[in-house]
């Protein structure tokens, strides 16, 4: 009698622990599953610290194995690591910034297998003219939509993609779970999928087609779905294009400094307070899905602009753009410090804060193991 009482008592505390939820995928794979949920509830914990192409280059070094700017920086790897397909639509055997996809394959295994995030964007061309993703044309969206002239060509890019997305295997031939961020920056006016180049109906419609053909028609199942604007004013400017509740997983924004701090901190802590509103009413997970501040000129931004902001908000993660180096015409791009660079001891302050989850504390979260 006191056993069943014992196994009763249990029983609550049983079902709480086994009580899943489940993403825009109901047929997830159990390690995206658990990714999901775990995300769900880790930004009360704190968040996942992210770059762009960490392994595959930095500033100065690029191809070189274990290599990382964060690790030269902070003896740690990121906790989460972004990766970009564009070009994969071209059978192309590198990315848009030169990293060969069986690298990225190698890349992603190695952070999945050191217990980090991944997760993706895609920069694809502009399927009805060919030009760029940068170079918008009246009618791209409506023309790849189902009935539309491009239709056909969309999908065998999504097919490209569905190969790519199928080979990503853990050492147990489970597949990688990836976070994968479409269409992303959507209420800029840059690329051909954003701002006034389509309806918000012709996006939720290019959005909902392309998660079915993924979902259902390739029967791709480890992936999330991450949905992100650039900056934006307020919380209806933010849903004005959203796709719906059960086709998103993870709501975020782009944001990049070009003002001073103050400035920045005010519109950055506004637009947090306006994602966390959106993502508790619609039951997302909040992400900062980029960012930086290039070049990284002031020393202390980390600790003394940066993370102030981000200690009194909610999110699973924060994810730096790409330290490309020097670029034609004199330009650089870098938004995490490399060895040497001004803001790197105050990177290493950054690093120490206990609410920032770099690699080794992000192993800890087991995100995949029941
Ligand atoms: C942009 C820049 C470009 C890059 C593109 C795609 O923000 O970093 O240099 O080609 O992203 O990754």
């Amino acid at each position: 009698m006191r056993q069943f009482f014992l196994c009763l008592c249990c029983l609550p505390l049983t079902l709480k622990i086994q009580a899943q939820e489940l993403p825009v995928d109901k047929k997830a794979t159990p390690e995206t599953i658990r990714l999901y949920n775990h995300l769900k509830t880790l930004p009360s914990k704190g968040f996942l610290f992210g770059h762009q192409d960490d392994l595959a280059y930095g500033v100065g070094w690029k191809d070189i194995p274990g290599r990382s700017d964060i690790k030269d920086v902070t003896g740690d790897y990121p906790g989460l690591y972004g990766w970009e397909l564009g070009r994969i639509e071209l059978d192309h055997p590198d990315n848009i910034d030169g990293v060969p996809f069986d690298k990225m394959r190698q890349f992603i295994l190695e952070g999945y297998r050191r217990g980090g995030v991944i997760t993706i964007s895609w920069h694809l061309n502009n399927p009805l003219t060919g030009g760029t993703a940068w170079q918008p044309a009246p009618g791209t969206v409506a023309s790849i939509l189902p009935g539309g002239e491009k239709n056909a060509l969309y999908k065998s890019w999504l097919d490209k993609v569905a190969n790519f997305l199928h080979s990503l295997k853990g050492d147990h031939g489970e597949s990688i779970p990836v976070i994968l961020r479409l269409f992303h920056e959507l209420n800029g006016n840059w690329f051909w999928w954003g701002g006034s180049h389509c309806t918000p109906d012709e996006f939720r419609r290019l959005w909902q087609f392309t998660v079915s053909y993924l979902r259902d028609e390739k029967q791709i199942h480890n992936l999330l779905y991450a949905c992100n604007t650039d900056n934006f004013a307020t919380a209806d400017a933010w849903l004005e294009k959203y796709p719906g509740d059960e086709w998103v997983d993870v709501a975020g924004f782009d944001t990049y400094q070009r003002t001073g701090n103050a400035q920045f901190a005010t519109a950055f802590d506004r637009m947090l307070t306006l994602l966390e509103t959106i993502t508790a009413q619609h039951h997302k997970i909040p992400a900062l899905t980029e960012f930086g501040y290039n070049g990284l000129p002031d020393s202390t931004w980390w600790t003394g602009t940066f993370l102030p902001v981000l200690q009194v908000h909610h999110l699973a993660y924060v994810m730096a753009w790409r330290n490309a180096g020097d670029e034609p015409g004199g330009h650089h791009e870098y938004y995490v410090p490399f060895k040497g660079q001004a803001s790197a001891p105050d990177f290493v302050k950054f690093h120490s804060s206990p609410r920032v989850l770099f690699q080794q504390a992000a192993a800890k979260e087991r995100f995949y193991q029941k």
